[in-house]
C-alpha cells in the first residue's frame, strides 16, 4: 500500500485496459501509463479487476516523477487500485465501493482466469491452478522520471545486485525401490550459486553449487547468487520438512467403521474414502442436529506405517470445513493413541499433516473439534493416509 500522492500508475505489459489470463487478445503489450483511478473497472458486482498481464516492470510516481519502480523477474500480474480485494468483496454493490485514499498495489506470478460470468460457469481447467510451491522474484528501487520513456530506460537496466538463485526439488529414484528428494539450484549462466544448510547466518561453511544435490532431512536450503565481479544477492532460504518415501496405497481395503453423525442422503460417511473430491462425510443438519466434536473412524485393512495423514475439505461449499483437529491411531479399533493435533485452513485443497515420529497402526481416526464457518458441522471430501515402506509391519 502507498500513499496517496504515488497515483500515477506506469507500466509495460499488456494494456491500456484490464486483462487476464483468459482474457488478453485485445490488450497489446506497450507502455502504458493513467491514473490509479482509471484502472478501476466499474462492476456492479464488485470484484477483482484492473489486472494487467505479462508486465516487465511496473512504477508508480507522483506529480513530480518521484515514486518506486518494480522490476520483475519473469511476466507478472499486478493491479494498482484504490481499493484492496477485501473492500471489494465485502461491499457486495456498485453503490459501496468507496475508494481508499491509499494506492493498493498487487503483484502476482499468476492470476486465475475470470470464467464466463463472476457467478457462473467456472474458468477453463488451463486458466486454473492447482496448489503448488513457487517462487516470486522482484525489485523495489526508487525513481525520479517524468516521462515513460525515462522510466523504461530504468525498467531496461540489469540490477548491479543480483536476484537469489530459484531453489527446486524433485522427486527421483536412487535404487529399484528407493527415491530421494534432489534440490536443484537455478541462476543465470554467468553467475555462481553459492549453498549452505540450516542457519542463516552459516554462510561462511558455503559451497559452491555445481550440480543437484540429495536432500532427504528436514531443514533449510540457503543459497545466494554472486556475480563475476563478486557481487551477491540476498539470500534465499527455502525449508523442508523430512522427505519420505510414500507407498501408493490401494485403498480398496479401506472401511469407514463409525462416524458419530451422519446426514442421511447426502454426507454417508463412506464417501471420506470414496475417492471422489465431489462426494463428503457430512454431519447430520436436518434432525438430530449434533454438536461438535465429531469423529470418524477408518479401518485401513491391515496395519501400516503411518507418517501423517491428508485432509480434503468440502469442494463446493465452506460448510463444516475442519479447524481444530486431533488424529488418533489404533492397532486393535480399542486402544487409541492421539499422533497429532493442528489446525486446518479453510480451503477446498488438499492438506498435509505429518506425525512427530512413523507410528504403526490398522485404523485411524480424525476428531474436528469445531469448523472454520463457528457452527455444528463437520465434512470431509477425502481423508487419506500417508505410509512408508517396513518390513516389521505384516498383515
Ligand atoms: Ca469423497
Amino acid at each position: 500500500m502507498l500513499a496517496e500522492p504515488y497515483d500515477t500508475f506506469t507500466w509495460l505489459g499488456r494494456g491500456p485496459h484490464e486483462s487476464y489470463r483468459d482474457r488478453w487478445q485485445s490488450a497489446d503489450v506497450g507502455l502504458y501509463q493513467g491514473p490509479v483511478s482509471e484502472q478501476y473497472e466499474r462492476y456492479v458486482r464488485p470484484q477483482d479487476n484492473g489486472n494487467k498481464t505479462d508486465l516487465r516492470w511496473a512504477a508508480l510516481t507522483d506529480d513530480s516523477g518521484r515514486g518506486v519502480m518494480i522490476q520483475m523477474d519473469g511476466r507478472y500480474s499486478a493491479s494498482a487500485l484504490h481499493h484492496t480485494a477485501k473492500d471489494l468483496d465485502e461491499a457486495r454493490h456498485i453503490h459501496r465501493v468507496i475508494p481508499r485514499d491509499e494506492v493498493v498495489f498487487c503483484i502476482d506470478v499468476e492470476h486465475m482466469g475470470l470464467g464466463g460470468a463472476s457467478c457462473g460457469p467456472q474458468p477453463m481447467q488451463i486458466h486454473r491452478f492447482a496448489p503448488e510451491t513457487v517462487q516470486m522474484r522482484y525489485t523495489l528501487s526508487p525513481l525520479r522520471a517524468r516521462r515513460p520513456s525515462q522510466m523504461a530506460e530504468q525498467g531496461r537496466q540489469r540490477l548491479a545486485v543480483p536476484l537469489p538463485p530459484t531453489v527446486s526439488d524433485s522427486k527421483v529414484k536412487v535404487s529399484e525401490t528407493d527415491h530421494s528428494r534432489q534440490i536443484s539450484l537455478h541462476a543465470p549462466a554467468d553467475m555462481e550459486v553459492l549453498y549452505w544448510f540450516d542457519r542463516p547466518a552459516g554462510r561462511d561453511s558455503a559451497v559452491r553449487y555445481t550440480e543437484p544435490f540429495t536432500f532427504d532431512r528436514a531443514g533449510t536450503v540457503y543459497a545466494v547468487t554472486r556475480t563475476r565481479q563478486g557481487v551477491e544477492s540476498l539470500p534465499i532460504g527455502r525449508e523442508f520438512p523430512q522427505f519420505y518415501d510414500l507407498l501408493d496405497l490401494e485403498k480398496g481395503e479401506w472401511r469407514v467403521v463409525r462416524a458419530d453423525s451422519v446426514q442421511p442422503g447426502e454426507g454417508e460417511m463412506e464417501h471420506a474414502i470414496d475417492g471422489d473430491p465431489a462426494t463428503f462425510w457430512h454431519t447430520n443438519w436436518s434432525t438430530t442436529q449434533d454438536p461438535m466434536p465429531h469423529e470418524i473412524d477408518v479401518d485401513l485393512g491391515r496395519t501400516l506405517n503411518l507418517v501423517g495423514f491428508r485432509y480434503l475439505g468440502r469442494q463446493d461449499s465452506a460448510n463444516g470445513r475442519i479447524d481444530r483437529y486431533e488424529f488418533f491411531v489404533s492397532l486393535d479399533g480399542q486402544q487409541w493413541q492421539r499422533v497429532k493435533r493442528g489446525l486446518f485452513d479453510n480451503h477446498a485443497r488438499w492438506q498435509e499433516a505429518f506425525f512427530d515420529r512413523p507410528c504403526q497402526a490398522r485404523y485411524i481416526r480424525l476428531k474436528a473439534l469445531n469448523e472454520h464457518g463457528q457452527s455444528y458441522y463437520t465434512t470431509v471430501a477425502e481423508l487419506d493416509v500417508m505410509a512408508v515402506p517396513d518390513s516389521r509391519v505384516s498383515r
